[in-house]
């Protein structure tokens, strides 16, 4: 389906470091359609629904510090295949393992400071909107470039 959404979130060190613009273009110039953005700060109640499958390792800590060091902006794509296909535009978790073209391979040099989140199912796309969204605050619309983008 062409309405495949995904939750991406540009990470504090993403906001602190001027990326916005950046990472919110590759993904519009790609072809998908913003359908929620917000600047909000995350707590530990947040985030341990968001990285459930992670409380238990090491790093764990690290990253719920990282996490809410500063604002991040949560946004929703919708888009053909727009989950797998926005992780290809992010890079493999690790940036030193990242290609050059993709946004951490491009942007970022530690796996602690990765500057970008996006969701690895659309399971988890689901869950991820419904954590950081209520319902209100996506909005859906029809873009005026919608058959220049799919046929
Ligand atoms: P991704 O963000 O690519 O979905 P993940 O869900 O496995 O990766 O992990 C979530 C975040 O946790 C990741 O973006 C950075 C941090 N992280 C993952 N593995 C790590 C590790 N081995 N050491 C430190 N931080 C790690
Ligand atoms: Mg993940």
């Amino acid at each position: 389906s062409n309405n495949e959404r995904t939750f991406i979130a540009v990470k504090p060190d993403g906001v602190q470091r001027g990326l916005i613009p950046e990472i919110l273009t590759r993904f519009q110039n790609k072809g998908y359609k913003l359908v929620g953005i917000k600047l909000t700060l995350a707590n530990e109640t947040l985030l341990k629904q968001h990285y459930a499958d992670l409380t238990s390792k090491p790093f764990f800590p690290k990253l719920l510090s990282y996490m809410m060091s500063g604002p991040i902006l949560a946004t929703v794509w919708e888009g053909k295949d727009a989950v797998k296909q926005g992780r290809v535009l992010l890079g493999a978790t690790n940036p030193n393992a990242s290609a050059p073209g993709t946004i951490r391979g491009d942007y970022a040099v530690e796996v602690g400071r990765n500057i970008v989140h996006g969701s690895d199912s659309v399971e988890n796309a689901e869950k991820e909107i419904a954590l950081w969204f209520k319902k209100e605050e996506l909005v859906d619309y029809k873009p005026t470039m919608y058959g220049w983008i799919y046929e």
